[in-house]
């Protein structure tokens, strides 16, 4: 997988892109971010006093946060989501409680006005586990269906075991291209 973030982080470097990583705490957000520096020189921006991230690459951003329980910094999320081409949801697939907060922050990010029209993919992530839905069940928990004004697509991973990554990534930058 070293490889491929490689050749990811090389795009990255070329195009100037922005891309927003969020979903709820535990999704597996920064083990994904963490697994993609591994290799690379890139330069990580120090967290902020709440679960915010920035990479950089060369011309690139990719900017991460935990969404839920924190409303009174949303207004300072809205400076981020200026100018984004791409949004990725982490979503932990197994932790079938908070779907349904996972599904409303979501839909609540969606509305936006930066984000109008910016494609969306979700890394329905934690498939490794024993308990983790399949994707169809995900996408309708998710109510996926109900997005029409952008791309999307809903992609199943593990970040533990490196599986579904690749091709997550590889359809986002499809669509930044
Ligand atoms: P966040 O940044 O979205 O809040 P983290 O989430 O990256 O901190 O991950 C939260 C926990 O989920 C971590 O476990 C991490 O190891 C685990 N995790 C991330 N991806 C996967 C995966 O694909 N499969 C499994 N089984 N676990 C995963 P800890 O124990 O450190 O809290
Ligand atoms: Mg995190």
């Amino acid at each position: 997988m070293g490889a491929f973030f490689a050749k990811l982080f090389g795009f990255f470097k070329k195009h100037q892109s922005r891309v927003v990583i969020i979903g709820l705490d535990g999704a597996g957000k920064t083990t994904m971010l963490y697994k993609m520096k591994l290799g690379v020189v890139v330069q990580a921006l120090p967290t902020l006093g709440f679960n915010y991230e920035v990479v950089k690459v060369g011309q690139s951003e990719l900017a991460m946060w935990d969404l839920g329980g924190q409303t009174h910094i949303r207004t300072y999320w809205r400076l981020y989501y200026q100018n984004t081409n791409g949004v990725v949801f982490v979503v932990d697939a197994a932790d079938h409680d908070k779907l349904a907060i996972a599904r409303t922050e979501l839909h609540g990010v969606l509305q936006e006005a930066e984000l109008k029209g910016v494609p969306l993919l979700v890394f329905a992530n934690k498939m490794d586990l024993e308990n983790a839905l399949p994707v169809t069940e995900l996408s309708q928990q998710l109510q996926l269906h109900l997005i029409r004004d952008r791309p999307w697509s809903i992609q199943p991973c593990s970040v533990v075991e490196g599986s579904g990554v690749e091709e997550g990534w590889q359809w986002l930058i499809s669509q930044l291209k």
